[in-house]
């Protein structure tokens, strides 16, 4: 889209969407890595966790890495190449990122919590479980052969519907007093997650915006057919890892809400009946975006501090 015959510098001094520069402030102001939180912790919560626990934390965390492993490789550069500002561009790029970094938040959690058998175990399971990849393959091939707005759709979908699946495993031990560490972790991921939601979801409605009366409904058509599609494949994909212990019902309502607010995201209508009251309020509770303060040396969750910053003085170079 970007297309002239000079080369542009990225002038930040002129604007022209005013959600590109509020976005790119509030992404980098809730900048964190997976380093900074002290994952150990919940050690002894993990060996309390039953044999079923323990597979499904493995399993919902190896999804998630795939997820996000598409994010970083192939979505955002795919987004990239329809942005309509070099602003929009640098957003992208920190969410590209910010995709990395989710997605080796995951195999930190694996190498604290998992043998190295045990991780070897995970990764062949991502690369065999046919929901998983038939999920990350459906958006992948969008991502490469879709028009500009199917590309914005997918990704909305991935970002606040995709996710959630495995976001529910945390947050019920959340809810229950256990792995807060590693719930605080993926708070910080939902809290980007959310962000890179509502934006791509805003992108995606200029240029739908732009289009005719028919073109709409025909790529309105085309996202509720491909919620229907992704979601009757969430549904053999919670069966099975949350069925042994009794989860999945309660999972699905959550998905279904969480497909909802991906759709609202687009500007769209709400497909399911599901509200916030329906979803388990223990894990309603741990959505929610209050300062964490279940450790205090961590610095870590909606907490997590930069370093602040403050002027050099002459006293900063007197060091005996
Ligand atoms: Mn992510
Ligand atoms: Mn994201």
């Amino acid at each position: 889209m970007i297309n002239q015959n000079y080369t542009k510098a990225i002038n930040w001094n002129n604007i022209e969407d005013l959600i590109d520069k509020s976005t790119w402030e509030k992404l980098t102001e809730q900048f964190w890595l997976d380093t900074r939180i002290p994952l150990s912790n919940d050690l002894d919560d993990w060996r309390s966790l039953t044999a079923d626990e323990r597979d499904l934390v493995s399993h919902v965390f190896g999804g998630l890495t795939l997820l996000d492993t598409v994010q970083s490789d192939s979505g955002m550069d795919s987004l990239r190449a329809d942005a309509r500002t070099q602003h929009e561009e640098a957003v992208l790029n920190n969410i590209q990122f910010m995709e990395s970094v989710h997605a080796k938040s995951y195999s930190s959690i694996f190498s604290t919590l998992n043998t190295k058998t045990e991780i070897d175990a995970i990764f062949a399971w991502i690369d065999a479980n046919e929901n998983l990849q038939y999920k990350a393959q459906k958006v992948t091939e969008i991502y490469k052969n879709g028009s500009p707005l199917e590309k914005k759709i997918a990704s909305v979908f991935l970002e606040t519907f995709l996710f959630y699946s495995g976001f529910y495993t945390p947050l019920y031990y959340l809810g229950n007093n256990k792995l807060a560490n590693v719930a605080e972790i993926i708070k910080l991921i939902i809290r980007d997650e959310s962000v890179h939601g509502t934006y791509i979801g805003y992108k995606f409605q200029l240029g739908f915006n732009d289009l005719s009366d028919a073109e709409q409904e025909t790529l309105k058509n085309w996202a509720y057919e491909l919620l229907y599609d992704l979601y009757a494949n969430e549904e053999i994909y919670t069966d099975a890892l949350y069925g042994p212990l009794g989860w999945a019902e309660d999972v699905k309502t959550f998905l279904r809400y969480n497909a909802n607010k991906a759709l609202m995201n687009l500007g769209f209508d709400a497909l399911f009946p599901d509200t916030a009251g329906d979803v388990n309020p223990i894990v309603m509770n741990g959505l929610s975006t209050g300062t964490a303060n279940h450790d205090f040396f961590s610095q870590v969750g909606n907490g997590y501090l930069l370093g602040q910053v403050e002027a050099m003085s002459d006293d900063d170079y007197n060091f005996d």
